[in-house]
């Protein structure tokens, strides 16, 4: 599914296609944004005539690199490591690296291009970048990962700092990781640089709410999408798919509201518990055990464990993809509307593919895509770094309130861009104009570099 696009935008999403070829998640990501940013280059003239977009789709600098390592029978190991450093108009690079076996450029291009309109959204100052590796953290040891992390770190390190670009944690990365790779990094400069990783353990420099971020964000997000419509998550049937990071989050801010997750999932499997998701076994068996979801129902006996089942089919009210990208299709949007669904909000970084997202914006559900909806995420980070630099440490409460209120002006920035560019409602053109706006008026106030 495409739908039709500026004629000069058309030839420029004609020329990424040719200048990255194979890239199909990166391809999908652009064809997004440059769908809805016709009206932009109306109201700015500037930005056509300076090439704004031409640029913006350009990576400031891509770096690839090998990564060699031991496991623990002494056998050599070569994965490829990745960092993409995107736009650095707003502030220093930052975004998340992402562990998992599927990573290749095109993956790390598109989550970075997003990444620079998140940030934006954010209202701090951020630029946008990415990096991972295509190393599966799966079933290795303790030991492995951290050798790994440390050799991962060793070429990195080149290219990252404080006031340069600081990466955070994304899928198959979390404390574990970020506390190996920041050792491996002071150890290799000599520096107590606290600000140049995020995500940091709350013993060496880490924020509180950082790991709850991503989830309570993107709970907070939908919070005031149904605001909107004089509604609220109070009595709500939900689901969440993955049972990582952001959705084990978003599940318990999801039932501090008042709504009830029946519904979680990993990439075997889905859980269907119609008493309300157990989040306390969730956390055990994943955060502190690294066990699979499938697990929970040897605790809880009346829940179901669906090995390779669709979570979409399970119906619900809200719906919050929370795993990965392209997880959610156009039949699953399809028949999650027919099931009564109103509110969809994106854990994830573009889980909905084209199809899908038109689904849900021609029925008129409420629809916060992933560059709106999880920039709690990144925004905390950004919090971090200014605790970092001020050698301070926020309570949880504060915090929290930061998070919440940054949400809160996601939301407003969103939707009083839809409005503006008469697309009212629409999350999509909201987040893509008011996240492009801010660059491309800092990129033209830099001059053509
Ligand atoms: P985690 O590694 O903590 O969890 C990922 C979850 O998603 C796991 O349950 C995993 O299942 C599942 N998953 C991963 N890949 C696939 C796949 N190919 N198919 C099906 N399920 C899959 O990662 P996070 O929770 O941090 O990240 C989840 C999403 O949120 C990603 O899209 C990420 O980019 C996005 N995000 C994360 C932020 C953060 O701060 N962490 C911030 C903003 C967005 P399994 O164990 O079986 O692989
Ligand atoms: O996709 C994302 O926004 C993240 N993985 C978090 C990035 C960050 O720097 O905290």
């Amino acid at each position: 599914m495409t739908t039709k696009m500026d004629v000069k935008l058309e030839t420029v999403y004609q020329d990424v296609l040719k200048r990255n070829p194979g890239e199909v998640e990166f391809h999908q990501a652009v064809r997004e944004v440059l769908e809805t940013l016709g009206p932009v280059l109306a109201k700015y003239p500037e930005f056509r005539d300076r090439k704004i977009i031409e640029r913006i789709c350009e990576p400031e600098r891509q770096i690839i690199f090998r990564v060699p390592w031991q496991d623990d029978r002494g056998e050599v190991q070569i994965n490829r490591g990745f960092r993409v450093q995107y736009n650095s108009s707003l502030g220093p690079y930052k975004g998340g690296l992402r562990f998992h076996p599927s990573v290749y450029l095109g993956i790390i291009k598109f989550l970075g291009f997003e990444q620079i309109f998140k940030n934006a959204l954010t209202g701090l100052p951020i630029g946008g970048g990415k990096g991972g590796s295509d190393f599966d953290p799966k079933g290795k040891s303790d030991n492995e990962v951290m050798r790994f992390c440390q050799s991962f770190m060793t070429e990195l390190m080149r290219y990252i700092g404080e006031h340069t670009d600081v990466p955070a944690g994304d899928i198959g990365v979390g404390g574990r990781e970020i506390g190996y790779m920041f050792g491996q990094y002071k150890r290799l400069t000599s520096r107590y640089e606290a600000g140049v990783l995020t995500g940091k353990g709350l013993d060496y420099g880490g924020s509180l709410v950082r790991t709850e971020a991503t989830g309570y964000g993107a709970t907070f997000f939908v919070k005031e999408m149904l605001e909107v419509r004089k509604d609220s998550f109070a009595g709500k049937t939900c689901t969440v798919s993955g049972s990582g990071n952001v959705a084990i989050y978003t599940i318990e801010k999801i039932h501090q509201l008042g709504g009830k997750v029946v519904a979680c999932s990993d990439s075997n499997g889905v859980i269907h518990d119609d008493k309300g998701i157990d989040l306390d076994l969730v956390k055990q068996l994943k955060e502190v055990e690294r066990r699979r979801i499938k697990d929970y129902v040897e605790y809880r006996k009346h829940a179901r464990y669906l090995p390779g089942g669709n979570i979409w089919e399970i119906p619900c009210q809200v719906a919050m993809p929370s795993a990965t990208q392209n997880e959610l299709n156009g039949k699953d949007a399809a028949l999650l509307v027919k099931n009564g669904c109103i509110a969809v909000g994106e854990g994830a970084n573009m889980p909905t593919t084209p199809e899908g997202a038109k689904v849900f914006l021609d029925a008129k559900v409420a629809y916060g895509p992933g560059k709106a909806a999880n920039a709690g995420g990144v925004a905390t980070s950004a919090l971090e770094m200014q605790q970092n630099a001020s050698r301070d440490s926020w309570t949880f409460d504060y915090t929290e309130k930061r998070l919440a209120n940054i949400m809160k002006n996601i939301h407003q920035n969103c939707w009083d861009a839809a409005e503006e560019f008469g697309a009212k409602g629409n999350y999509v053109v909201g987040a893509n104009t008011a996240g492009f706006i801010r660059v491309a008026k800092a990129m033209v106030a830099h001059g053509l570099i």
